[in-house]
């Protein structure tokens, strides 16, 4: 089981942001910028190269949910703005085998991605 399932099941603590049937969202516990929030599958899905043509739905909703947080938590502006990464697989960064979207802001952050 992964750090990410045991915070679905309320095992180990998070600061939850949102909670809905299909996913679940919290600050990240090692923020890369000033707003960092993890949106994250209820459902065990390891990795974006693993989903499969039924999460259809719910990849879609995960993206919805971290606009809908941005606005929440005051960052959805266009002269700002935030970035959404999905890390996958060593090469990509990716640490925790539980599909996860990165939610990140209040700071500038470089392109090409380091
Ligand atoms: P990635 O490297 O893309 O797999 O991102 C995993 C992120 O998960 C990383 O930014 C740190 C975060 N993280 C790892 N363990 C925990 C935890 O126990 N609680 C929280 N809130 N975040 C965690």
């Amino acid at each position: 089981m992964t750090i990410f399932e045991k915070i679905i099941t309320g095992e180990i603590p998070a600061d939850i942001v949102h909670q809905d049937d299909l996913c679940i969202a919290f600050h990240d516990v090692t923020p890369q910028a000033p707003t960092h929030v993890l949106i994250i599958p209820k459902k065990c899905i390891a990795r974006i190269g693993e989903a499969e043509e039924q999460d259809q739905a719910l990849l879609g909703h995960l993206l919805l949910t971290a606009g809908k947080i941005a606005s929440e938590l005051g960052i959805n502006h266009t002269d700002e703005g935030f970035r959404l990464v999905i890390n996958n697989g060593k090469n990509g960064g990716e640490s925790v085998p539980h599909l996860h979207v990165h939610l990140l802001a209040g700071r500038a952050l470089a392109w090409p991605p380091g």
